[in-house]
């Protein structure tokens, strides 16, 4: 009951056009697991008209869906749960390796490269209003370049 009343809402947002803070998603993608990996990262590029914050990220097809951010702490790289990430107008932010992430846990089967995850993005505005996103990260191998950016062969 629960993901469907997600779902709606979402289907509400999309329906709203002008009057509703412009949030965009680009270039998500999720890395490729091997058999036994419990986890894996999800990364992607946000933009909005208005300042919001992402707090939440889900998944119908996943259960445990948290927002991460990787940091040098004492010269070790560590990950943690973060309440949110900023998200500020004129600026894109990048969810991308070695920074903030969505991650996937408790994994149950690998996720292959080729394969879509759908994921439900939940942002908060500066007055408390929630928006949720709804948007498909394509699975890239493992090994695939961090950015497409970095590589004008990347496909
Ligand atoms: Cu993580």
């Amino acid at each position: 009951m629960n993901v469907l009343r997600s779902f709606i809402s979402v289907a509400l947002v999309m329906g709203a056009t002008a009057a509703q803070a412009q949030i965009s998603i680009d270039n998500a993608w999720a890395r490729s697991t091997v058999p036994g990996q419990k986890a894996t990262g999800v990364f992607m590029t946000i933009a909005s008209e208005k300042p919001v914050t992402l707090v939440k990220a889900s998944s119908p097809a996943i259960k445990t869906v948290e927002v991460h951010e990787m940091k040098v702490i004492d010269g070790v790289m560590k990950m943690r749960e973060v309440a949110g990430v900023e998200v500020l107008p004129g600026k894109v932010t990048e969810l991308k390796p070695g920074g903030y992430h969505v991650m996937l846990m408790n994994l149950e089967a690998p996720i292959s490269a080729g394969s879509k995850v759908p994921l439900l993005l939940t942002f908060k505005d500066a007055a408390g209003k929630e928006s949720s996103v709804k948007i498909e990260a394509e699975v890239r191998e493992r090994t695939a370049p961090s950015s497409a950016k970095a590589s004008g062969h990347a496909h």
